[in-house]
């Protein structure tokens, strides 16, 4: 059964709704409302929605630290989630977590882990117990690129290929693992390439087109349910904010930010739904106006001294959790050819990256590399130097 008008427009509430959240978490925590890390999520909502669209309440799914947009798709409750962030007792985990620990045992979302990569060995327990159990469940697994340069990530994949387990790993490639490029820090820029070699079947999905992620993961879903074994999604997006609220980002260029930010996710899904005829400006823009809403004109309101935390909109209401949905319909054509030439070709500071590439895919070191001399071991004339001159100082 192909998106019907209302799942399109239930589509992009939920990416509004990501986008808003974070943007609120953002200002309250320069108000120093919310302490701790905050790693905010904004120009990846796509991913996020699109992947959790066809699954099922049954099915599991754990996320990174980075993992506000999959908790508001998975469990629906901002209220929650946002009084975790503001370490509340009414908080998804009971105000102890914050940010990075996002959880809920009913909602079947498994985290929120602060460990690059660390995901991914529990992901490879759910596949186990599932397939041990016999569920029909699968699981939802999201990491950041940089994860893909840890052992666990290698550990699980081999695992997971040789052992056949229903779980779908979606590796989000931003770009950035905190201020390195993706180009300086994995030999294969490639990522999906990496997970391939595990025998595995990979994928590659422009992230910040949300039709082409949920097309994508809703074949990738049916197959892991049907077939029992694992698949690899690169999804490749971008952050529009630096790793966490503290960074400042100088490690990008304005043309490089000001070129993903053509690409928005939400700003093409909404042309598409009004070229489209599926929305028009009013009900696009009714979706939006909650803006002045959850930038000030409303406070946020925090009991002071209850545990209690309302975010007073509408906007928030519950999201269902969707029955498996069909995409048979065409998506439109996405970005993803130009935005994986502009990923895996552009070099976003060539001065940067020029320190960290090795030669032959360095187009600006053309000199052999001047190695840095050694200290090596001392000769015993030096030793011997050394000492009788310390010798005075005795
Ligand atoms: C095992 C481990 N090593 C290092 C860190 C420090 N660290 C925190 S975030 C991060 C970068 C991870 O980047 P990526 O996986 O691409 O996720 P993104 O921040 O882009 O979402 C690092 C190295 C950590 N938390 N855990
Ligand atoms: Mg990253």
């Amino acid at each position: 059964m192909p998106l019907t008008r209302q799942d399109k427009i239930d589509i992009f509430r939920e990416m509004v709704l990501m986008r808003k959240f974070e943007e609120r978490a953002q200002e309250m925590y320069e108000a120093r409302h919310i302490g701790g890390f905050l790693h905010l999520y904004i120009g990846q909502e796509a991913v996020a929605s699109g992947f959790t669209w066809p699954i099922e309440p049954r099915d599991y799914i754990i996320g990174a630290y980075r993992e506000h947009g999959q908790a508001l798709a998975r469990c629906a409750e901002p209220r929650r989630i946002m009084a975790e962030l503001y370490g509340k007792r009414d908080g998804m985990s009971g105000g102890k977590g914050g940010s990075m620990h996002l959880f809920s045992k009913e909602r079947r979302f498994l985290g929120g882990t602060a460990i690059v990569g660390g995901g991914l060995p529990i992901a490879l327990g759910v596949g186990f117990a599932i397939d041990y159990r016999e569920e029909d469940a699968i699981c939802l697994c999201f990491f950041g690129d940089g994860a893909i340069n840890e052992g666990a990530f290698h550990e699980s994949m081999n695992l997971a290929s040789l052992w056949s387990l229903p779980i779908l790993f979606i590796c989000e490639n931003n770009r950035y693992g905190m201020g390195t490029a993706v180009e300086r820090a994995s030999a294969v820029a490639n990522l999906f390439r990496r997970a391939q070699c595990y025998g595995m079947e990979v994928e590659t999905v422009d992230g910040m087109d949300v039709l082409s992620v949920v097309e994508m993961a809703e074949r990738c879903v049916n197959a892991v349910r049907r077939d029992r074994r694992p698949i690899f999604v690169e999804a490749v997006t971008y952050r529009y904010r630096g790793h966490s609220i503290a960074d400042p980002g100088h490690y990008r260029t304005k043309e490089e930010m000001d070129l993903w930010r053509q690409h928005d996710s939400l700003i093409g899904y909404r042309d598409y739904l009004l070229a489209n005829g599926h929305a028009s400006d009013a009900e696009l823009d009714a979706i939006n106006e909650h803006e002045p809403t959850m930038s000030g004109n409303v406070e946020l309101d925090v009991q002071v001294g209850s545990n209690v935390v309302a975010v007073p909109s509408s906007h928030f209401s519950e999201r269902p959790q969707h029955p498996r949905r069909s995409v048979h319909e065409p998506v439109p054509v996405g970005v993803l050819p130009y935005v994986l030439q502009q990923a895996h070709n552009s070099v976003s500071r060539p001065e940067l990256l020029a320190r960290g590439l090795p030669r032959e895919h360095n187009p600006t070191r053309h000199s052999k590399p001047t190695r840095r001399a050694r200290p090596g071991p001392r000769s015993p004339t030096v030793r011997r130097e050394r000492l009788s001159r310390s010798q005075p100082l005795r």
